[in-house]
């Protein structure tokens, strides 16, 4: 089926004994998107709805002397203003973040971020309201911002977080993991040790489509439905709850079409807080949608991980250990995404897909006056960073030891014996086979013969760089005994209904936002059952018609809610065997199943469509014991580990000798996802993954100047690639499957991100070698690669 691209329906009319489950099938939602039906947050209107603006800081730092919102509310079409000392008496002035910090709802004491919320407007459209955030007078008292996170823990440096009691620096959390004894004792035998920084700059998810709500609350039953940007609708809900003091039964939470999410919809924002408030206070429904600016200004940055590494190995390019001691900047509010237990992501996996003597990587989070944040932007928790970290870490080595990159990743590889393999950082990877995918990769490359060309370059004073990384992820979040988001245990929930004449409905708790759950789930039960894909319909993104779970981030989809799909299947497939069995007056024992039928071992005519069983079990028969009137069964799926997707990827640049502009002439992307769904979605996740790859290497980066004015706030500022900046990628692939996924599927999501932006850097530092380069930083933009060429950058 891989090569079937277009033939998404192989099986001819009345041929319902083998529909497709999974290859190439065309994804189901995209008739509703190309025809501009889709139905986003913003694209609900509702009788008598009022419209929310916010108005946002000015300034990084300062404390609030006054607010004056009378002129404000004269204004004409203004139902209310609120300001932080309105939602004082609520207990909404502040709400709990999803790491047991609190985040400002509106500033009531002082302003701690350029772009922070300080009051919020509501008036008869949009544009009253954003006409009447002009007449709002504030006075502020001016702080010194605190801009570099390097001196956030300065004696000197401006206390951000006085709101908390006791606190008296901007220090947030320790986490460390690996052995530092053990790595202490490696570093001392080794021959060659190799120092360098490594900075993952702050950058934004940037989706197409914003942040935004709709609340509309019922004061006479007292129920609140709340349409949401949410890639967790039922997380969203309990912590709503929580927060608001309305019971969960009383919310219904609706995610409708979302336009790309990446992270940036995994937080709860202000903005949604505030329009529930603005409906209870005003008796309309409020909605409230951000701009571009405040998107990127105000919501979930990622990354901002400055990294010191310390590389040991032989002088023949054996790795031996792996230091990582990292300053996260956590922005002003301690808003990061992750489970409880790890403070800093899945950072864990930073000795990558490598054998080590000891490894040993500690990380300090600090406060800042920037935006909070902190996971998203397909980050996979962190192993983003890990993963860029050791990807470069490995080619400074291999400069040090003046070695083929690609051979000393082939000496270091985990051997695909050692699988299950403990990484000595708290992590157990499932399955792989590094050193076959590698080779592949090479041969579709056609690496040697690109390392000729190189030279070949070189002697005419041409740069051309080679960039390899090669990365192992860890996605499924996860095993409920480790972990959990704000006390809620990651397990996600499925119920797979089978109507009288063989449709089904299937229920996730996952919510797609771009991924195409709605093709790929109803995939996953068409191959367990064998009803076609067309015939089942795929429900998520409400609380009032799915099972409770946790949502779609980290590439968990598949993982965790992809099995319990599977695993539903099954439970509907046992049940029809009783009833088959009944049907036939044979034993369950005595039938066997192929795809969408039980049949009679030994006579393959003897037998019953999961059609024909649907309708007996609804039907007039004597059911067998076990079966009470329906196929109807549901699960919750708790993930025993994580997955353990990897890659190879490789990247051929170009650099212009006379500007610095860097022109990606190929990329190859080999990935490893175990057993491949969709491989047509596969490729779109890992194109657009690509894509964003190529964005934070060579153009994205949300910077400060020195007064803590964010420098990307728009578009204009924060440049995002095109098709202008993008090769035809490459793709490829192999199939190791998770041991202990039910279908041996791994995550994809985030892969492409994850991994691509080392093989970028990598290759431009690999280009700039003749001109004695070693390390640079991204983004690597015409102007910052100049200097380099120049030896004008920053030491390492
Ligand atoms: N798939 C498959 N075979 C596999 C693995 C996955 O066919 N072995 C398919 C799945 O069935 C699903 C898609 O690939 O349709 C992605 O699956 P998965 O890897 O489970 O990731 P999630 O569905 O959990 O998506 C989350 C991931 C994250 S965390 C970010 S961030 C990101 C990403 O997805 N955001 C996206 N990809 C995105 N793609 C789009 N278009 N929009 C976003 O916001
Ligand atoms: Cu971290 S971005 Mo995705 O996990 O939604």
């Amino acid at each position: 089926y891989e090569h079937g691209r277009g033939h998404a329906h192989n099986h001819a009319a009345g041929d319902t004994d083998r529909p497709v489950g999974f290859g190439r099938l065309q994804r189901k939602e995209d008739p509703r998107f190309v025809r501009g039906q889709g139905n986003y947050t913003d694209d609900v209107v509702l009788p008598g709805m009022l419209h929310g603006a916010i108005l946002r800081s000015p300034v990084a730092h300062a404390r609030i002397v006054s607010i004056d919102v009378s002129e404000a509310l004269a204004r004409p079409g203004v139902r209310a203003v609120l300001t932080g000392k309105d939602l004082e008496p609520l207990k909404l002035a502040w709400i709990p973040t999803l790491s047991y910090d609190v985040q400002a709802v509106l500033a009531t004491d002082k302003v701690r971020f350029q772009g922070q919320e300080v009051a919020f407007v509501i008036a008869d459209d949009r544009y009253a309201a954003r006409d009447a955030l002009e007449s709002i007078d504030v006075e502020y008292d001016i702080l010194p911002p605190l801009v570099d996170a390097r001196h956030a823990l300065d004696a000197d440096a401006p206390l951000i977080r006085d709101d908390l009691e006791g606190r008296t620096d901007n220090h947030i959390q320790d986490w460390e993991c690996g052995d530092k004894a053990a790595t202490d004792a490696v570093f001392a035998k080794a021959e060659v040790v190799v120092t360098q920084e490594v900075v993952y700059p702050r950058v934004h998810p940037a989706p197409m489509e914003t942040c935004g709500a709709v609340a509309d609350f019922n004061p006479v039953s007292g129920d609140l439905t709340l349409y949401e940007t949410s890639q967790a609708p039922h997380a969203h809900r309990t912590v709503i709850a929580m927060v608001s003091g309305i019971p969960e039964h009383k919310i219904h939470l609706i995610s409708p079409d979302i336009g790309g999410g990446f992270g940036n919809k995994v937080g709860i924002y202000p903005g949604y807080v505030l329009a529930i408030v603005g409906s209870i206070v005003t008796g309309h429904p409020v909605k409230w949608m951000e701009d571009r600016s405040e998107n990127l200004m105000s919501t979930s940055f990622a990354r901002d991980y400055i990294m010191q590494g310390e590389i040991a190995a032989t002088r023949d390019g054996k790795l031996l250990g792996l230091r990582a001691d990292v300053l996260a900047d956590h922005g002003a509010f301690n808003g990061v995404a992750q489970p409880t237990k790890f403070p800093a992501g899945f950072f864990n996996l930073f000795p990558g897909s490598y054998t080590w003597e000891a490894v040993h990587g500690k990380v300090t989070s600090v406060y800042t006056n920037k935006a909070p944040g902190g996971v998203a932007y397909a980050c996979s928790f962190r192993v983003t960073e890990a993963v860029y970290f050791v990807e470069r870490m490995i080619d400074r080595l291999a400069i040090e030891l003046d070695m083929d990159p690609a051979e000393l990743r082939l000496k270091n590889f985990i051997p695909a014996s050692a699988f299950p393999y403990d990484n000595k950082a708290g992590f157990e990877y499932d399955s792989g086979e590094y050193e076959k995918t590698m080779r592949h990769a090479m041969k579709l490359i056609g690496y040697d013969e690109l390392r000729r060309e190189q030279q070949e370059k070189r002697t005419r004073g041409e740069l051309m760089g080679i960039g390899i990384s090669f990365f192992t992820e860890g996605v499924g979040a996860g095993p409920r005994k480790h972990m959990d988001i704000l006390g809620l245990g990651m397990a996600d929930g499925a119920e797979l209904r089978i109507h009288p004449t063989g449709k089904a409905v299937v229920r996730i708790s996952v919510q797609t936002q771009g991924q195409a759950h709605e093709t790929t789930f109803a995939q996953i039960v068409a191959e367990e059952i064998g009803i076609p894909p067309e015939d089942i319909e795929v429900v998520h993104g409400d609380t009032d018609r799915t099972p409770f779970g946790l949502g779609t981030y980290g590439s968990r989809s598949t993982p965790v809610s992809g099995a319990a799909v599977a695993l539903v299947t099954r439970k509907v497939r046992d049940k029809a065997r009783l009833i088959a069995a009944a049907m036939l007056e044979t034993r369950p024992e005595d039938l066997e199943w192929e795809k969408g039928r039980w049949f009679v071992k030994g006579d393959p005519s003897a037998g019953k469509t999961i059609q024909e069983i649907a309708l007996a079990a609804h039907g007039t028969m004597q059911l067998p014991d076990g079966v009470d009137g329906n196929l109807d069964a549901e699960v919750t799926y708790d993930p025993p580990n994580l997955t353990y997707p990897y890659g190879a990827y490789f990247c051929v640049t170009d650099i212009d000798k006379d500007t610095g502009k860097v022109t990606v002439r190929r990329f190859l992307a080999v990935d490893d996802c175990g057993t491949r769904i969709n491989p047509m979605v596969i490729e779109g996740q890992v194109h657009g993954g690509l894509t964003d790859g190529i964005g934070m290497a060579l153009m994205e980066i949300i910077e400060f100047d020195s007064d803590g004015n964010n420098l990307g706030g728009s578009f204009m500022d924060y440049l995002i690639p095109t098709a202008m900046e993008v090769p035809d990628w490459e793709t490829g692939f192999t199939v190791t499957p998770s041991p202990h996924h039910p279908i041996g599927a791994k995550g994809i999501g985030e892969s492409a991100t994850v991994g691509s932006p080392a093989a970028i850097v990598n290759s431009v530092i690999d280009a700039l070698r003749p001109l004695g380069v070693t390390a640079m930083d991204m983004p690597c933009t015409p102007a910052r690669v100049w200097d380099a060429m120049q030896g004008h950058a920053k030491a390492p």
